[in-house]
């Protein structure tokens, strides 16, 4: 009895809040390739509780009891969701992140790793941007209600670490993509946008619009990828500052190029169009990943243009039940 009792006492359960989006999913699909015996991992969504209700965030935690949570909720978008919405994403993400918290400390989890951004970074600073710098001046204008409401997690984090000793820290993705993402053309990213679109040019037989200028840089993640760094976070990484998770500033490419690229996976022939009308929004965030890379020098990133290829492939099977 004394064994039974004893595993169960070791066990840590892992709650997942955002579990069912594009990085949550990408984690299930890892953590179920590296199961651990002590590991109970729970996936939720806003249809298990809306996290900006302190009342349904407190019965969730009493529901589950989590040792451990990763938090990804978040009211998420593109450039040109952000463009129009900062209110809401204030307001939404720091009631979210606010019930997260607090609820954590309440249920005396052990450990939080919550989701900052690498376009969270001051708009006016030197390069490579490192995670010293999340709050040396204002970030970029298209998206100043995200970003200050992700910044407000690393205050946060201090916060209850200074004042209550929580292990709560957090993970600074750069742009990531892959399966189960928003492939809304208005509201997603612009990878997903991208395929989104020229999936339907192939099947209107039309023209391939790419929006700006196609110059702005970018360093994209795989979610896989991403998924397996944020496990390794999970279960072996105790410092409360933050831990950008990104490709090198080597792999940084140009909207255009990332264009080319799913051309190429799609094997689409017809006319590309440059949209110079629409915003370019922040030009580039290059981040360096020196931290990362100190702590994990053997780690692979999956090479851009089979993830891509990956991903269309996905979106091309997955296309009646793809968020769109
Ligand atoms: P996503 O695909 O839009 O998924 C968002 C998740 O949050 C969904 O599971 C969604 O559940 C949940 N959610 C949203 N509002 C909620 C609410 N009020 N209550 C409970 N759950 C709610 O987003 P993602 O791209 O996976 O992003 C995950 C995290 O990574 C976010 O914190 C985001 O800020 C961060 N991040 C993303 C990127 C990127 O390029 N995608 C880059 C850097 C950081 P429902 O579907 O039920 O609403
Ligand atoms: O991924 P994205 O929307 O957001 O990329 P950001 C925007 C860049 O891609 C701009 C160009 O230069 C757009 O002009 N682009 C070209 C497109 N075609 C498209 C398209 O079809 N869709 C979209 N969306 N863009 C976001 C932040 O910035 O980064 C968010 O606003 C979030 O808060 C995210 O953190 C990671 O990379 O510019």
């Amino acid at each position: 009895m004394a064994d039974v009792e004893k595993k169960l006492k070791d066990t840590k359960t892992i709650l997942v809040t955002g579990g069912t989006g594009l990085v949550g999913m990408a984690i299930k699909e890892m953590a179920d390739l590296d199961k651990r015996p002590d590991e109970n991992w729970v996936f939720v969504s806003s249809k298990d509780a809306d996290l900006t209700s302190e009342a349904e965030t407190s019965a969730l935690f009493e529901k589950y009891k989590p040792t451990h949570v990763i938090h990804l909720a978040a009211m998420v978008g593109g450039l040109f969701r952000n463009l129009k919405y900062n209110l809401d994403f204030w307001r939404i993400n720091i009631k979210i992140n606010d019930n997260v918290l607090h609820n954590a400390y309440k249920h005396n989890v052990s450990k939080v790793v919550s989701c900052l951004s690498t376009c969270i970074f001051p708009d006016k600073t030197t390069y490579p941007i490192d995670e010293t710098m999340i709050h040396n001046g204002p970030p970029h204008d298209s998206n100043f209600g995200y970003a200050f409401a992700k910044r407000m997690i690393d205050v946060q984090n201090k916060a209850y670490h200074s004042q209550h000793g929580c292990t709560f820290t957090s993970v600074i993705p750069t742009n990531v993509f892959g399966p189960y993402d928003n492939f809304n053309l208005q509201d997603g990213h612009v990878i997903p946008g991208l395929i989104h679109k020229i999936y339907r040019a192939k099947e209107d037989d039309t023209e391939f619009t790419i929006w700006g200028t196609g110059s702005p840089r970018r360093q994209f993640i795989y979610s896989k990828d991403l998924a397996r760094l944020f496990i390794w976070v999970l279960r072996e990484y105790d410092d409360i500052s933050p831990i950008i998770l990104s490709v090198g500033e080597e792999d940084e490419v140009s909207i255009k190029e990332v264009a080319d690229m799913i051309i190429e996976a799609c094997e689409f022939r017809g006319k590309v169009i440059l949209d110079t009308s629409k915003s370019d929004g922040q030009f580039k965030k290059t981040a360096s990943n020196a931290k990362l890379k100190n702590l994990q020098p053997d780690f692979k990133f999956t090479p851009i243009e089979q993830a891509i290829k990956e991903t269309v492939t996905w979106f091309m099977e997955n296309y009646e039940t793809a968020r769109k």
